[in-house]
């Protein structure tokens, strides 16, 4: 089993590369907020009370999505790996998630984190809320305050993982397809690794 997080600051392309790493390797997807806006959407009671945080640009409590993954992970025994998109977002989060990972007898294998610098992150967020029906892009005040909690609360779990050895920084800036290459040629090599580990 081989399970990875994408990681990195609101709009530097994680659910964008995702869709691809999922179609090339065969992981299973789950994206915290993709689920969060389903509920949205089929107006749960998780999702209205999730949509009170989302549209301030704030974190959805880590019971709320620390359930959500777990149940997600329940679902698909069978997996050959996870990506994780747009979770762990609190060092909390990434401790639950080592839990639960460890409780099935499996861990991260690597997080691989986009970088990209604000001003470019304002201008994706502000050009998606154009033709989205996200609230949360939309209000360049709220795109800042995401930052905010992105510094405040997520760069720590960077720092989480590459206590851990397992943290790989790339560049997000260019083509699509250009960040996608160096994000595949990272896992395969991990994969490859991986074979050659357990073939001796
Ligand atoms: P998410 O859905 O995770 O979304 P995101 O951080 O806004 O965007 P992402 O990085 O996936 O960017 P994308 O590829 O779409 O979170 C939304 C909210 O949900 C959070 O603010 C929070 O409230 C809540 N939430 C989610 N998970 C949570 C958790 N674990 N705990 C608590 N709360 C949680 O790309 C953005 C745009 O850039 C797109 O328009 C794309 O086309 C463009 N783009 C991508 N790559 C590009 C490139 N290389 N060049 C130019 N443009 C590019």
């Amino acid at each position: 089993m081989y399970n990875l997080i994408l990681f990195g600051p609101p709009g530097s392309g994680k659910g964008t590369q995702s869709d691809k790493i999922v179609e090339k390797f065969g992981f299973i997807h789950l994206s915290t907020g993709n689920l969060l806006r389903q509920e949205i959407k089929d107006k749960t009671p998780l999702g209205m009370e999730a949509k009170n945080f989302m549209d301030k640009g704030q974190l959805v409590p880590d019971e709320v999505v620390i359930g959500m993954i777990d149940s997600c992970l329940e679902n698909n025994p069978d997996a050959k790996g996870f990506l994780f998109d747009g979770f762990p977002r609190t060092v909390a989060q990434a401790e639950a998630l080592d839990k639960l990972l460890s409780y099935r007898k499996t861990s991260i294998n690597k997080v691989i984190a986009l970088n990209v610098d604000e001003d470019e992150l304002v201008k994706r967020l502000l050009k998606r809320g154009e033709t989205s029906s996200r609230s949360d892009d939309t209000d360049e005040s709220i795109i800042r305050n995401r930052f905010a909690v992105y510094k405040r609360e997520t760069e720590p779990v960077a720092e989480y993982y590459k206590e851990q050895n397992k943290l790989e920084v790339i560049t997000g800036v260019g083509t699509i397809d250009d960040i996608f290459r160096a994000i595949s040629s990272r896992i395969q090599k991990e994969l490859n690794g991986a074979h050659s580990v357990s073939a001796q």
